[in-house]
Protein backbone atom coordinates (compact mmCIF):
# COMPACT_ATOMS: atom_id res chain seq x y z
CA UNK A 1 0.00 0.00 0.00
CA UNK A 2 1.55 3.26 -0.68
CA UNK A 3 -0.48 5.84 1.12
CA UNK A 4 1.90 8.49 2.86
CA UNK A 5 -0.88 10.84 3.72
CA UNK A 6 -2.98 8.36 5.70
CA UNK A 7 -3.94 9.78 9.06
CA UNK A 8 -2.92 7.48 12.23
CA UNK A 9 -5.61 5.66 13.86
CA UNK A 10 -6.45 6.99 17.26
CA UNK A 11 -5.81 3.74 19.31
CA UNK A 12 -2.14 2.71 18.20
CA UNK A 13 -0.70 3.87 21.51
CA UNK A 14 -1.94 3.04 24.66
CA UNK A 15 -1.24 5.13 27.78
CA UNK A 16 -0.78 1.93 29.49
CA UNK A 17 2.09 0.63 32.09
CA UNK A 18 5.02 2.95 32.47
CA UNK A 19 8.27 1.06 31.69
CA UNK A 20 9.59 0.77 34.95
CA UNK A 21 13.44 2.01 35.18
CA UNK A 22 16.55 1.60 36.69
CA UNK A 23 17.87 4.34 39.00
CA UNK A 24 21.27 4.72 40.35
CA UNK A 25 22.98 5.81 36.74
CA UNK A 26 24.40 3.76 34.10
CA UNK A 27 26.73 1.65 36.57
CA UNK A 28 23.61 0.11 37.75
CA UNK A 29 23.80 -1.42 34.11
CA UNK A 30 25.19 -5.01 34.74
CA UNK A 31 24.79 -8.30 33.80
CA UNK A 32 21.34 -9.02 35.47
CA UNK A 33 20.36 -5.94 33.82
CA UNK A 34 21.99 -6.81 30.32
CA UNK A 35 20.05 -9.96 30.74
CA UNK A 36 16.63 -7.82 31.10
CA UNK A 37 17.28 -6.55 28.13
CA UNK A 38 17.85 -9.52 26.06
CA UNK A 39 14.57 -10.88 27.53
CA UNK A 40 11.99 -7.63 27.06
CA UNK A 41 13.96 -5.98 24.17
CA UNK A 42 14.72 -2.92 25.98
CA UNK A 43 15.67 -1.36 29.26
CA UNK A 44 15.23 2.37 31.08
CA UNK A 45 17.73 4.02 33.04
CA UNK A 46 15.72 6.93 34.79
CA UNK A 47 19.07 8.99 35.89
CA UNK A 48 21.74 8.01 32.98
CA UNK A 49 22.81 11.74 32.50
CA UNK A 50 23.21 14.79 34.40
CA UNK A 51 21.42 17.99 34.58
CA UNK A 52 24.89 19.83 33.17
CA UNK A 53 25.42 16.82 30.52
CA UNK A 54 21.77 17.83 29.04
CA UNK A 55 22.59 21.17 29.11
CA UNK A 56 25.48 20.57 26.70
CA UNK A 57 24.17 18.46 24.97
CA UNK A 58 21.21 21.04 23.67
CA UNK A 59 23.69 24.03 23.62
CA UNK A 60 25.71 22.04 21.29
CA UNK A 61 21.81 21.15 19.18
CA UNK A 62 21.28 24.71 19.09
CA UNK A 63 24.42 25.84 18.30
CA UNK A 64 24.22 23.77 15.04
CA UNK A 65 20.89 24.06 14.25
CA UNK A 66 21.82 27.93 14.95
CA UNK A 67 24.24 27.84 12.24
CA UNK A 68 27.58 27.82 14.11
CA UNK A 69 28.91 25.31 12.07
CA UNK A 70 28.99 26.70 8.32
CA UNK A 71 30.43 23.03 7.25
CA UNK A 72 26.90 21.67 8.48
CA UNK A 73 24.04 20.03 6.58
CA UNK A 74 22.81 17.92 9.11
CA UNK A 75 19.43 19.87 9.74
CA UNK A 76 15.69 18.84 9.21
CA UNK A 77 12.71 20.83 9.16
CA UNK A 78 9.43 19.41 9.75
CA UNK A 79 7.96 19.15 6.37
CA UNK A 80 4.80 21.68 6.11
CA UNK A 81 7.41 24.09 6.82
CA UNK A 82 10.46 22.96 4.92
CA UNK A 83 10.04 25.97 2.24
CA UNK A 84 9.22 29.25 5.03
CA UNK A 85 12.51 28.90 7.47
CA UNK A 86 14.38 30.49 5.01
CA UNK A 87 12.82 33.68 6.02
CA UNK A 88 12.60 33.09 9.57
CA UNK A 89 15.30 34.82 12.60
CA UNK A 90 17.28 31.76 13.46
CA UNK A 91 15.66 31.63 16.97
CA UNK A 92 12.20 31.11 15.57
CA UNK A 93 13.47 28.62 12.93
CA UNK A 94 15.00 26.25 15.01
CA UNK A 95 11.34 25.73 16.62
CA UNK A 96 10.68 23.67 13.65
CA UNK A 97 13.68 21.55 13.51
CA UNK A 98 12.71 17.78 13.24
CA UNK A 99 15.96 15.89 13.36
CA UNK A 100 19.91 16.88 13.63
CA UNK A 101 21.54 14.21 12.15
CA UNK A 102 25.96 12.95 11.78
CA UNK A 103 26.79 15.69 14.18
CA UNK A 104 29.25 14.41 16.67
CA UNK A 105 31.89 15.23 14.51
CA UNK A 106 31.12 18.75 14.18
CA UNK A 107 30.53 19.37 18.26
CA UNK A 108 32.48 17.78 21.15
CA UNK A 109 29.88 18.75 23.54
CA UNK A 110 27.33 15.82 21.45
CA UNK A 111 30.45 13.59 20.90
CA UNK A 112 31.39 13.67 24.52
CA UNK A 113 27.69 12.36 24.95
CA UNK A 114 28.01 9.31 22.13
CA UNK A 115 31.46 8.73 23.68
CA UNK A 116 30.34 9.04 27.65
CA UNK A 117 32.60 6.07 29.30
CA UNK A 118 29.82 4.94 31.93
CA UNK A 119 27.61 4.39 28.67
CA UNK A 120 30.19 2.68 26.72
CA UNK A 121 30.16 0.71 29.97
CA UNK A 122 26.21 -0.30 29.93
CA UNK A 123 26.61 -0.95 26.31
CA UNK A 124 29.52 -3.69 26.34
CA UNK A 125 27.67 -5.02 29.08
CA UNK A 126 24.57 -5.72 26.66
CA UNK A 127 26.09 -6.34 23.62
CA UNK A 128 28.90 -8.50 24.82
CA UNK A 129 31.29 -6.81 22.76
CA UNK A 130 33.05 -3.15 23.15
CA UNK A 131 30.46 -0.56 21.36
CA UNK A 132 30.91 1.20 17.79
CA UNK A 133 28.70 3.91 17.22
CA UNK A 134 26.94 4.11 13.99
CA UNK A 135 24.36 6.72 13.62
CA UNK A 136 23.66 9.72 15.98
CA UNK A 137 20.98 11.72 15.55
CA UNK A 138 18.66 14.02 17.28
CA UNK A 139 14.96 13.90 17.16
CA UNK A 140 12.63 16.65 18.13
CA UNK A 141 8.97 17.07 18.02
CA UNK A 142 7.86 20.77 17.63
CA UNK A 143 4.93 21.96 19.68
CA UNK A 144 1.94 20.86 17.99
CA UNK A 145 3.43 20.19 15.04
CA UNK A 146 6.15 17.11 15.97
CA UNK A 147 4.15 14.66 14.11
CA UNK A 148 4.35 10.91 14.75
CA UNK A 149 6.99 8.05 14.53
CA UNK A 150 5.11 5.16 13.49
CA UNK A 151 5.96 1.70 14.88
CA UNK A 152 8.96 -0.09 13.11
CA UNK A 153 12.11 -1.80 14.25
CA UNK A 154 15.20 0.09 13.22
CA UNK A 155 17.34 -2.92 12.04
CA UNK A 156 15.15 -2.73 8.56
CA UNK A 157 16.72 0.83 8.15
CA UNK A 158 20.44 -0.81 8.31
CA UNK A 159 22.68 -2.74 5.91
CA UNK A 160 23.35 -5.59 8.71
CA UNK A 161 22.32 -9.26 9.03
CA UNK A 162 19.19 -9.21 11.31
CA UNK A 163 21.12 -11.00 13.70
CA UNK A 164 23.36 -8.18 14.55
CA UNK A 165 23.44 -6.94 17.82
CA UNK A 166 22.13 -3.17 17.16
CA UNK A 167 21.44 -1.15 20.11
CA UNK A 168 19.73 2.27 20.06
CA UNK A 169 19.99 4.83 22.78
CA UNK A 170 17.24 7.02 23.13
CA UNK A 171 17.99 9.84 25.63
CA UNK A 172 15.75 12.71 26.75
CA UNK A 173 16.52 16.28 26.74
CA UNK A 174 13.09 16.83 27.53
CA UNK A 175 10.55 15.39 29.51
CA UNK A 176 9.27 13.22 27.23
CA UNK A 177 5.76 12.31 28.09
CA UNK A 178 2.76 10.67 26.49
CA UNK A 179 1.45 14.00 25.40
CA UNK A 180 4.35 15.07 23.70
CA UNK A 181 5.41 12.21 21.93
CA UNK A 182 7.64 9.82 24.45
CA UNK A 183 8.57 6.51 23.00
CA UNK A 184 6.45 3.44 23.00
CA UNK A 185 7.87 -0.12 22.96
CA UNK A 186 6.12 -3.47 22.41
CA UNK A 187 8.15 -5.58 24.79
CA UNK A 188 9.80 -8.77 23.75
CA UNK A 189 8.81 -7.65 20.21
CA UNK A 190 12.24 -8.51 19.27
CA UNK A 191 11.84 -12.38 19.41
CA UNK A 192 9.62 -12.50 16.35
CA UNK A 193 12.48 -11.32 14.44
CA UNK A 194 11.99 -9.27 11.10
CA UNK A 195 8.67 -8.05 10.04
CA UNK A 196 7.52 -6.27 6.50
CA UNK A 197 6.99 -2.82 6.81
CA UNK A 198 4.89 -0.91 4.58
CA UNK A 199 5.02 2.61 2.78
CA UNK A 200 1.83 3.96 4.72
CA UNK A 201 2.23 7.00 6.82
CA UNK A 202 6.17 6.22 6.99
CA UNK A 203 7.96 3.06 6.46
CA UNK A 204 6.51 1.60 9.30
CA UNK A 205 4.87 -2.26 10.35
CA UNK A 206 1.35 -2.61 9.05
CA UNK A 207 -0.59 -1.23 11.79
CA UNK A 208 -2.46 -4.62 12.17
CA UNK A 209 0.57 -6.60 12.81
CA UNK A 210 1.27 -3.60 15.97
CA UNK A 211 0.21 -5.50 19.30
CA UNK A 212 -0.23 -2.16 20.26
CA UNK A 213 -2.55 -3.01 23.58
CA UNK A 214 0.63 -4.87 25.40
CA UNK A 215 2.63 -1.64 24.41
CA UNK A 216 5.13 -0.05 27.02
CA UNK A 217 5.04 3.56 27.22
CA UNK A 218 8.87 5.18 28.63
CA UNK A 219 8.07 8.38 29.67
CA UNK A 220 11.53 10.01 30.81
CA UNK A 221 12.82 13.02 33.00
CA UNK A 222 15.68 14.90 31.05
CA UNK A 223 19.09 12.91 30.88
CA UNK A 224 16.84 9.70 31.28
CA UNK A 225 17.55 6.84 28.75
CA UNK A 226 15.67 3.75 26.79
CA UNK A 227 18.06 1.30 25.45
CA UNK A 228 16.20 -0.99 23.00
CA UNK A 229 16.99 -3.54 20.79
CA UNK A 230 17.20 -2.81 16.64
CA UNK A 231 14.19 -5.38 16.16
CA UNK A 232 11.64 -4.53 19.02
CA UNK A 233 8.85 -2.48 17.82
CA UNK A 234 8.98 1.25 18.78
CA UNK A 235 7.02 4.59 17.49
CA UNK A 236 6.08 7.33 18.95
CA UNK A 237 3.07 9.67 18.67
CA UNK A 238 2.61 13.66 17.74
CA UNK A 239 3.37 16.06 20.12
CA UNK A 240 0.06 17.45 21.70
CA UNK A 241 1.40 20.00 23.95
CA UNK A 242 2.86 23.81 23.87
CA UNK A 243 6.49 22.27 24.42
CA UNK A 244 9.13 21.11 22.20
CA UNK A 245 10.23 17.62 22.99
CA UNK A 246 14.34 16.75 22.01
CA UNK A 247 15.75 14.06 22.29
CA UNK A 248 19.46 11.95 21.10
CA UNK A 249 19.57 8.75 19.39
CA UNK A 250 22.97 6.92 19.07
CA UNK A 251 22.66 3.45 17.40
CA UNK A 252 25.88 0.54 18.47
CA UNK A 253 26.92 -2.25 16.59
CA UNK A 254 29.88 -5.03 18.37
CA UNK A 255 32.92 -4.20 15.95
CA UNK A 256 32.50 -7.53 13.92
CA UNK A 257 29.29 -7.50 11.82
CA UNK A 258 27.88 -9.50 9.01
CA UNK A 259 26.50 -6.69 6.50
CA UNK A 260 24.10 -6.96 3.50
CA UNK A 261 23.22 -5.87 0.56
CA UNK A 262 20.10 -3.06 -0.14
CA UNK A 263 18.30 -5.75 -1.84
CA UNK A 264 18.71 -8.21 0.86
CA UNK A 265 17.62 -6.06 3.83
CA UNK A 266 14.38 -5.07 1.51
CA UNK A 267 13.88 -8.86 0.77
CA UNK A 268 13.62 -8.99 4.45
CA UNK A 269 12.02 -5.93 5.51
CA UNK A 270 9.90 -5.18 2.51
CA UNK A 271 10.75 -3.23 -0.69
CA UNK A 272 8.31 -0.09 -0.15
CA UNK A 273 10.95 1.14 1.99
CA UNK A 274 13.54 1.86 -1.54
CA UNK A 275 13.62 5.61 -0.56
CA UNK A 276 13.59 5.85 3.21
CA UNK A 277 15.94 6.88 5.78
CA UNK A 278 16.14 6.10 9.96
O1 LIG B 1 12.12 10.21 18.69
C1 LIG B 1 11.19 9.85 17.98
O2 LIG B 1 10.18 10.49 17.87
C2 LIG B 1 11.23 8.54 17.22
C3 LIG B 1 12.57 7.97 17.14
C4 LIG B 1 12.60 6.67 16.41
O3 LIG B 1 11.89 5.77 16.73
C5 LIG B 1 13.54 6.46 15.31
O4 LIG B 1 14.05 7.42 14.73
O5 LIG B 1 13.80 5.29 14.99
Amino acid sequence: MSNATAVAPTDLYRESAAAHGLTGGLNAVGDVEAARFHEEGYLVVEDAFDPSEVAQALDGLTYLMDGGDGEFRGVQYEPSMRDAVADLPVEERRTFVRKVFSFVDHDPRLKAMSGHVPLHRALERIIGAPPVLFQDMALSKPPRMGSEKPWHQDCAYFEFHPDTAVVGVWIALDEATYENGCMHVIPRSHRDGPVVHFQRRDWQICDTDVAASSNAVVPLRPGGCLFFHGLVHHGTPPNRTDSPRRALQFHYRPEDIVTVTREERLAVFGDEGKDVTC
